[in-house]
């Protein structure tokens, strides 16, 4: 399984006395923005795995109040939610209650399982195809 680890540049802040520092300090004064990511694929498929080198990563903007099953990263100006799905069989079935609050999906694919290449293509082809997700961001985790 191979790492990617992506949550969106950091912007850099620019000289203060500048009308950049200014707008830069109006956007701190505005509520970070809920972010939700939805982190999905086959069981065994490292999802948790990839969520804890995110969170090693980004040790200093996890947020410590997260809902079992959850992580939450101040991230710049974006409190991102990812949602770690469970990739069983029968836990698939759930994972649609959880696409009208998605903004996006981590879609987590063991490269080294070529036996189970197959059902993967049509777990993601089946979720791509709910109108809940269409035209929302994937990331693919390979
Ligand atoms: N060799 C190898 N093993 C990995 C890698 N990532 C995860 N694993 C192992 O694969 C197994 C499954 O990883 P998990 O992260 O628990 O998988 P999951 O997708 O969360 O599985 P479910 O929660 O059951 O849906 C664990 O034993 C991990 O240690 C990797 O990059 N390489
Ligand atoms: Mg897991």
């Amino acid at each position: 399984m191979g790492r990617v680890l992506f949550l969106g540049a950091r912007s850099s802040h620019c000289c203060p006395g500048s009308t950049a520092f200014f707008w830069d300090a109006h956007l701190l004064l505005l509520p970070p923005r809920k972010v939700t990511l939805l982190v999905m694929g086959l069981d065994n498929a490292g999802k948790t795995s990839v969520i804890m080198d995110i969170e090693r990563a980004l040790a200093g903007e996890v947020l410590r109040d997260a809902q079992p099953g959850q992580t939450r990263l101040r991230v710049d100006r974006f409190e991102v939610t990812l949602v770690d799905l469970p990739g069983g069989q029968r836990s698939r079935s759930a994972w649609r209650s959880h696409y009208s609050e998605a903004h996006g999906l981590l879609f987590v694919l063991d490269s080294g399982d070529l036996a189970r290449v197959e059902e993967a293509r049509k777990v993601l082809s089946r979720v791509l195809s709910h109108p809940d997700v269409s035209g929302k961001p994937l990331l693919l985790e390979l």
